[in-house]
């Protein structure tokens, strides 16, 4: 007797377990609609900072402020909020390492409030947004729209062109990019070294180390003198958990096509490659960027316009290639290669990697296509207000081979001009007793505001003249520091404009 009411009660208890899940099911599949967010940018374009704020604002949103108006207006039902709330989801039993929003928060919050560091590794995190349906819609309750986001080290992802060449075209392309003459004080001792080296030569490991290391100083420098981003591969500036691990010591060098001896230069070269270009795929790209549903790609022209030429053709191209390979997860390489002409004068042949990576687009699934895609020239705070539209046109014109492609394949472009965190004030100055508009800001703890203007902006062709003026690093304004409980949001620029763009259709 005892022995059935038991079996009973497990019965009845899995019954009940199957019929909660099959309803958590159905609720997921009935109100819950997961979209994955892909904020992109090269190193420093601001993507962390970009999703601490807009996590913050919506939270804050969601408590009743009026924090990003544009969205507040969509979200609107005869003056009354639709959204019930914003909370962000708890980790789970995820693998990837959780986004530590609150230490960033807290950092912001503090009295000596500082910007997020580097990002070094690969985090991700979740928000829900709760939202009630419109119409007769309303009877069934609130709906969700659960976004994922993902931060990671800008440097990562311009392996994506690595990822389909041979030690041999790879280096071909390296080499020829680093004979530029304006990079020679950068390059010559690595170039010099690489020289003196035979391919087919016996290994001999301090050497190869030597090389190694010669390299990396080499990509180092080119990042710090000339604002470069195209730099390849990119974990040798930001290695992650990988480390320093042997598999990473290779180096560019000519010759390593023909066959090579066991145990020479050449073939460990080669080898270390090959193990890069499968640990990379296999640990980020096939893993992470399979598939997004929308796009924010986040650009510093400010930053690479003032950097000088050689910074901003590499922008460009960087933007160009990450812009369409990232529109459909992968698929879209192929199609979307820089036509004919463009940026014809850039310093570096890319298109031997343009051409080889797609191939890589045939070798792998086609994903659903990106819907949406924001560009958005960040740190616009440094610019004051009527210069903006001239900073919005050059993005336009920045990213217009990319977005070209990116619209033929019927996906939504837009373009904004942003500041996630806003650390500036506009300002009119009298220069020689004429009004001059600036910005102005704090640029060390418990300083004083300063002024700043970056001049005029080109508003799309650059003038040549234009790369004669000095070249000059934005300033680096210290963040205004935010309410320590957080609520009260995070000041921005067009936030709400870039977020109504892109998610806009789901609120
Ligand atoms: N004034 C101003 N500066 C900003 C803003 N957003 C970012 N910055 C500056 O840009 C720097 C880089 O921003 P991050 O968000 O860390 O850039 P990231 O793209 O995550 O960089 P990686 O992690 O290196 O790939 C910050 O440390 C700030 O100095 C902004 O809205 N206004
Ligand atoms: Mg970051």
């Amino acid at each position: 007797m005892t022995q059935d009411r038991s079996l009973g009660r497990w019965l009845w208890t899995g019954v009940r377990n199957i019929a909660s899940g099959v309803s958590d099911n159905l609720d997921t599949a009935f109100n819950e609609q997961r979209i994955r967010l892909a904020v992109t940018g090269l190193s420093r374009s601001g993507k962390t900072v970009f999703i601490t704020s807009m996590i913050q604002n919506l939270i804050a949103l969601g408590q009743g402020r009026d924090t990003l108006p544009l969205v507040t207006r969509r979200l609107d039902s005869n003056g009354r909020s639709r959204l019930r709330r914003v909370t962000i989801d708890p980790a789970g039993v995820q693998t990837i390492p959780y986004f530590d929003f609150q230490t960033k928060l807290q950092a912001l919050a503090r009295a000596d409030a500082s910007w997020p560091p580097r990002t070094e590794d690969l985090s991700e995190i979740s928000i829900t947004l709760e939202i009630e349906r419109e119409g007769l819609g309303q009877k069934l309750g609130a709906r969700r729209v659960r976004m994922d986001i993902l931060d990671y080290p800008g440097e990562w992802l311009l392996d994506l062109p690595l990822l389909d060449l041979s030690h041999a075209a790879w280096s071909e392309d390296t080499l020829e990019r680093l004979r530029t003459p304006d990079m020679l004080p950068q390059t010559g001792k690595f170039l010099e070294f690489v020289r003196g080296l035979s391919p087919d030569g016996p290994v001999d490991e301090a050497t190869v180390r030597r090389g190694h290391a010669l390299y990396k100083e080499t990509l180092s420098a080119l990042r710090n003198s000339f604002g470069l981003r195209y730099l390849q591969p990119g974990r040798f500036l930001c290695p992650g958990p990988f480390g320093d691990a042997p598999f990473l010591w290779f180096f560019p060098m000519a010759g390593t096509d023909g066959p090579l001896p066991h145990g020479s230069i050449g073939r460990l070269l080669l080898d270390r490659f090959e193990t890069y270009k499968r640990e990379i795929r296999a640990n980020f790209f096939d893993t992470y960027f399979k598939s997004f549903d929308r796009q924010i790609m986040l650009v510093d022209v400010l930053g690479c316009l003032y950097a000088g030429k050689l910074a901003f053709d590499d922008t460009a191209a960087a933007i160009h290639d990450l812009a369409v390979v990232l529109r459909d997860g992968w698929g879209s390489w192929a199609r979307g290669r820089r036509p004919e002409g463009w940026l014809s004068d850039l310093p570096w042949p890319l298109s031997l990697s343009v051409n080889a990576a797609s191939y890589v687009v045939s070798t792998l699934a086609r994903n659903k296509p990106v819907d949406r895609v924001a560009f958005v020239a960040t740190k616009a705070d440094h610019v004051p207000e009527l210069d903006r539209q001239a900073l919005k046109s050059l993005l336009s014109h920045l990213a217009k081979s990319a977005a070209g492609a990116i619209e033929a394949d019927r996906a939504k472009v837009s373009y904004h001009v942003a500041a996630s965190i806003r650390s500036t004030e506009d300002v009119t100055l009298q220069i020689d007793g004429r009004p001059m508009r600036a910005v102005q800001g704090v640029l060390t703890p418990g300083g004083r505001a300063r002024p700043f203007s970056p001049g005029q902006i080109p508003a799309a062709e650059i003038p040549d003249y234009f790369w004669d003026a000095a070249y000059f690093e934005l300033p680096d304004f210290l963040p205004p520091r935010i309410n320590p409980r957080g609520n009260e949001g995070i000041r921005h620029l067009a936030l709400d404009e870039v977020l109504d763009a892109v998610i806009g259709d789901l609120l």
